[in-house]
């Protein structure tokens, strides 16, 4: 039986595979995501974004366990590590935290690294999202530091995004340099066990104010003790709730329609870039052209119109 039968029966190792292969953009893995992407579209993608150690994998392994057990659905992790630039590979908090959930049937775990390239990653945690959703996963939380413009493109592929913060002093002003401000959906405050909490949910209450409209999503806070299981009940209520705006607005569908175009300029650009660098390699010798641009005999843009031309790929003039 081949992979892919394996993959379409419910196979674990099957579906790590294929991860695999699209992780490590090994070949062919753009046939094998051609055939499983007309099953995806069903999932629900959830995004959870926040400074380190906000308590972002605590809250992705306690809705898990709501999802599976009140719900009965079935849910895909994938964790985005920031990779450590001493090792190399993705930190193994994520996997360690969530080990009780490995276990369950209906839900798996798959930690990624940065490896601390821009928009590759954005790109391959969709793709992951997408064997995932093919897989028949019912959700999919994806987990990432909210830091950059990395983290920004993937929590923009998601239909929920949540930004977590902490008590702890500074945070929303920090949030809103970084922009969390403006993609989430909606707002939790963790460790509100801790001093501080009702100061931070005021505060963020005060600026979602100037943006919240009659009529519009609601842009909640949610208040949560995430290590004693409080509060999460309601923030996937709010989660179902939000799923449902989207849907009875319409905004869901346009929302994956718009995440259809993104793809198809993602892979057009990928494509053109290939064949384009392939062609370029046979008929541009770089060293040359560098040494008669140094001598003064060239200029770097009439070399690349000619090479253009030469490959046949100019606009008609
Ligand atoms: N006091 C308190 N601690 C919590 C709460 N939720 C999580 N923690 C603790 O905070 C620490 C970090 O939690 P994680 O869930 O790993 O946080 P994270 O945001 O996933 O961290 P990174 O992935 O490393 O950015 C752990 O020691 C948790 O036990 C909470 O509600 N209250
Ligand atoms: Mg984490």
């Amino acid at each position: 039986m081949n992979i892919l039968e394996r993959f379409y029966q419910g196979n674990k190792i099957a579906l790590s595979k294929l991860i695999s292969y699209v992780e490590n953009q090994s070949t062919d893995y753009r046939k094998l995501l051609a055939q499983i992407y007309p099953k995806s579209g069903k999932a629900y993608r959830v995004g959870l974004t926040g400074p380190p150690g906000a308590g972002k994998s605590t809250i992705v392994d306690r809705l898990t366990s709501l999802l599976v057990k009140e719900k009965r659905k079935k849910v895909g992790i994938i964790a985005v590590d920031p990779t450590s630039p001493f090792t190399g590979g993705a930190l193994l908090g994520d996997r360690i935290r969530m080990q009780d959930l490995t276990n369950q049937e209906e839900v798996f775990i798959r930690s990624m690294a940065t490896r601390g390239s821009y928009g590759g990653l954005a790109t391959t945690t969709k793709e992951v999202s997408v064997v995932m959703d093919a897989f028949g996963k019912d959700f999919i939380l994806i987990e990432t530091v909210g830091v950059g413009q990395v983290e920004l493109d993937v929590v923009n592929a998601c239909d929920t995004t949540i930004v977590v913060f902490v008590p702890e002093s500074g945070d929303s002003i920090q949030a809103m340099k970084a922009g969390l401000m403006e993609i989430a959906d909606i707002f939790v405050v963790n460790k509100s066990d801790r001093e501080g909490a009702k100061r931070m949910i005021s505060e963020l209450d005060m600026i979602l104010d100037i943006r919240r409209k009659k009529g519009d999503w609601e842009y909640p806070i949610v208040s949560t003790e995430a290590i004693n299981n409080k509060g999460i009940d309601l923030l996937l209520a709010k989660i179902f709730e939000h799923k449902k705006f989207l849907t009875d607005n319409g905004i869901l569908e346009q929302h994956r329609k718009n995440q259809i175009k993104i793809d198809l300029k993602k892979i057009i650009e990928l494509k053109v870039k290939e064949l384009v660098d392939e062609k370029i390699s046979n008929s541009f010798n770089v060293d040359e052209v560098t040494e008669r641009v140094f001598r003064g005999e060239d200029d770097p843009y009439s070399a690349v119109e000619r090479v253009l031309k030469q490959i046949r790929l100019t606009n008609s003039e």
